[in-house]
C-alpha cells in the first residue's frame, strides 16, 4: 500500500504530463476493509489481453464532461488529456455550459461538425443524448461514456468507476454503520437526471428493500444540489430544518458532500455525513468525534477514470475492441475486459470504491 501510495504521490507531483505510465488501477484503490464487499464485477482482468492500446493514437479524441467548475470533472479531464497526448493523439475537452443534456447536445453537435474520431461523454441524462450520439456514430465517430452512462443504444461501451451495486452497498452500509443501524437519513444528490447518481441511489434502495438488516433505516428525502456548491449548501440547510431527527446525510457526489460537510461542521451539527468525496476537498471534515462531520467516505481515482475513457476511445478507434462483452485490451492502467452491464449494454470497470477515513485521508488529500 505504501509503495502504491508513494507512486500515486509521485504521479500527483507530476501533474501535467502526469501519471500516465505510473498509473495503475490499484492506485484508485482496493476496498480492503470489506465495506464494499459486493464484487459484482472484477476491476481488471488479470488474464491475457489480446490487444494493447497505447502504441499509437493519431487522431482527435473528445471528452464531454458533465459540467465545468467541478474539480472531479477537471481531474477526469486531466487524466483523459494526459493519456491521449502520451499516445500521440489530440485531446479535445469540451465542457457544456451547464449540467444539462441540452448543453451537452450543443457541444456534441459541434464535435460532429469538427469531425473528431471519438466522443467520450459523462452523461447528464441517460436517454436524452441518444439522437445526437446516433448521429455521431452514423458519421463514423466512436462513442463511449465515462462516469455517468448513456443508454446502451447510445454507446459502444461505458467506462464505469466501479460496479453500481458495489457503490450502492458501500453507501447503504456506511449509513447503517454511522446511524447505529436505525433512524432517519437523507440523500443529497447531484442533478435529478444524472445516470450515475440515480443508479447508485436505486441500488441503495433495493438493498433496503431486499435485506431486513436495513429495516430500521428510514430514507426521508432525496434532495438535489445539481452539483452546484451553493444549491447543495441550501439543500443541506433545508434538510436540517425539515428533519430535526435526521441522523445521517449521504451525498453520492463530490460537490454535494463538500458543501454538506461545511454546513454540518460549521454548525456543530450532530448529523453525520458520508458519501463520495474528493480527499483533497474533504480532508478537513473527516475525523472521529464531534468536531468532524464525516467519519468516512468513498471514491475512486478520477484521473485514472479519465485515462480509462481515453484508452477505451483509442481502442475503439483503432478497432482493438468493438465494445462487445469479452473484448479485451491492455493499457498503462492494466488489462481490461468488456463485461455485460446491468442496463443491457456493456461496460469496463476501473476498480473498487476506496474508503477514506482518518487513518489515510492525510496521505490521499495530496493525490486527488
Ligand atoms: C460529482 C459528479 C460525478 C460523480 C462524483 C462522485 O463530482 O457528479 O459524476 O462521479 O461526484
Amino acid at each position: 500500500m505504501k509503495k502504491k501510495l508513494l507512486s500515486g504521490l509521485l504521479c500527483a507531483a507530476m501533474v501535467g504530463s502526469l501519471f500516465v505510465g505510473c498509473g495503475s488501477s490499484s492506485d484508485s484503490a482496493p476496498a480492503d476493509d470489506g465495506a464494499a464487499a459486493d464484487t459484482s464485477a472484477p476491476a481488471a482482468d488479470s488474464g491475457e489481453a489480446e490487444t494493447t492500446t497505447g502504441g499509437g493514437a493519431a487522431g482527435t479524441y473528445a471528452l464531454v464532461p458533465k459540467s465545468a467548475g467541478n474539480p472531479f470533472n477537471e481531474k477526469e479531464a486531466d487524466g483523459f488529456t494526459a493519456a491521449i497526448e502520451a499516445m500521440g493523439g489530440t485531446a479535445v475537452v469540451q465542457y457544456p455550459e451547464s449540467a444539462t443534456a441540452d448543453a451537452q447536445i450543443t457541444v456534441i453537435q459541434s464535435l460532429i461538425s469538427q469531425g473528431v474520431d471519438s466522443i467520450c461523454v459523462a452523461a447528464n441524462d441517460e436517454n436524452a443524448l441518444q439522437a445526437v450520439l446516433e448521429e455521431a456514430m452514423d458519421a463514423g465517430i466512436k462513442v463511449c461514456s465515462v462516469d455517468s452512462s448513456v443508454n446502451k443504444d447510445s454507446r459502444a461501451v461505458h467506462c464505469n468507476q466501479a460496479g453500481v451495486d458495489e457503490i450502492g452497498l458501500a453507501l447503504i452500509d456506511a449509513v447503517y454503520d454511522i446511524s447505529g443501524g436505525e433512524g432517519q437519513f437523507a440523500i443529497l444528490s447531484a442533478t435529478s437526471q444524472a445516470t450515475n447518481q440515480n443508479a447508485w441511489i436505486d441500488s441503495m434502495k433495493s438493498y433496503m428493500e431486499s435485506d431486513s438488516k436495513y429495516a430500521d433505516l428510514e430514507l426521508v428525502e432525496v434532495a438535489y444540489g445539481d452539483d452546484e456548491s451553493q444549491k447543495s449548501t441550501d439543500q443541506t440547510q433545508a434538510l436540517l430544518q425539515k428533519y430535526p431527527d435526521l441522523k445521517v446525510i449521504c451525498s453520492p457526489t463530490t460537490v454535494g458532500i463538500a458543501a454538506a460537510a461545511k454546513v454540518l461542521q460549521d454548525q456543530g451539527s450532530s448529523v453525520k455525513l458520508t458519501g463520495l468525496g474528493l480527499p483533497s476537498e474533504m480532508a478537513a471534515y473527516i475525523g472521529d468525534g464531534d468536531d468532524y462531520s464525516c467519519p468516512y467516505m468513498f471514491l475512486w481515482n478520477p484521473i485514472d477514470l479519465g485515462a480509462l475513457g481515453a484508452y477505451t476511445s483509442v481502442a475503439l478507434v483503432n478497432g482493438d475492441i468493438t465494445g462487445a462483452a469479452g473484448d479485451t485490451f491492455s493499457c498503462e492502467l492494466g488489462d481490461y475486459t468488456v463485461v455485460d452491464a446491468a442496463d443491457g449494454g456493456t461496460e469496463i470497470i476501473l476498480g473498487a470504491p476506496f474508503k477514506f477515513d482518518p487513518s489515510n485521508i492525510d496521505e490521499w488529500k495530496e493525490v486527488y
